[in-house]
């Protein structure tokens, strides 16, 4: 998969690509990632990119010249048709289907917005989609598209190495994850549940299908009421409200 990050910061996206999953991905070839900077298309002596908005107010508006030139240079690299991402706050929240989308596609274009915005008509000229990650306020849609690519990535066969199978992540049955557990066995009086130590691999994959879905249920509600559950799971789920009536976390 190709991917290029259209960014006024290409170091920003460089740097956390050296990491973990992505980084693996992009050693072995699976990715190729590049970046194309407006700044290195902007024609007057200064390198402006940026200037104030028609109809007044604060903060700077992205031009829209150097952010075009910037996006035909990297759609010249890419495959026909790649599609143009945008990060920004005005998008559909990005989700795991909308990773799972992504994924299959031979490249992407990602266009990292920094000032106030982009000229809106960029975004009419050349941009087929607008991503958010949520409602809050970042500082611009680098670490947004980071964001996207590694969660992109790591659906990529062969992006995961064998402990990391990305089945099991969260989300991709639409429940949280249950807790985890490591050595020591007991920290300050606080202990590993029984059942982790008894060895009974179904007993234990029982415990955490209950964990998943009681903590689905108490801190995400919103996540339960899209799923339908079978009968084992409405049992686990009134198991676990019993059990923990008291603590209601
Ligand atoms: C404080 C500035 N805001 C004035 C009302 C508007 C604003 C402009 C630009 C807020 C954020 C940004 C930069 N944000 C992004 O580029 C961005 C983003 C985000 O801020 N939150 C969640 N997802 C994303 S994706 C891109």
């Amino acid at each position: 998969m190709q991917i290029n990050v259209v960014t006024l910061f290409p170091k920003m996206i460089a740097e956390v690509a050296r990491y973990g999953v992505v980084g693996r991905a992009i050693s072995s070839g699976l990715v190729e990632l590049a970046c194309e900077n407006p700044r290195d298309f902007a024609t007057d002596i200064h390198r402006t990119v940026d200037d104030r908005p028609y109809g007044g107010g604060p903060g700077m508006v992205m031009k829209f010249a150097p952010v075009a030139e910037a996006i035909e240079r990297a759609k010249s690299k890419m495959p026909d048709d790649v599609p143009v991402i945008c990060l920004s706050p005005q998008g559909r929240r990005f989700d795991q289907a909308t990773a799972a989308r992504l994924s299959v596609l031979p490249g992407v274009i990602m266009l990292a917005g920094r000032y106030e915005g982009i000229d809106e008509r960029l975004m009419e000229a050349s941009v087929d989609e607008e991503l958010s990650l949520g409602d809050f306020v970042l500082s611009g849609g680098e670490i947004a598209a980071m964001a996207v690519i590694d969660s992109v990535v790591r659906l990529l066969p062969g992006a995961l190495g064998k402990d990391e199978s990305a089945l099991q992540d969260s989300f991709s049955d639409g429940l949280l994850d249950h807790p985890h557990y490591t050595r020591p066995e007991s920290i300050a009086g606080r202990n590993v549940p029984e059942v982790l130590l008894s060895g009974d691999h179904e007993r234990i994959a029982r415990w955490r299908r209950k964990q998943a879905l009681g903590r689905s249920y108490v801190r995400r509600p919103d996540l339960l009421t899209r799923l339908e559950l079978d009968v084992e799971q409405q049992t686990l789920l009134a198991e676990y409200l019993n059990e923990n009536a008291a603590t209601e976390e």
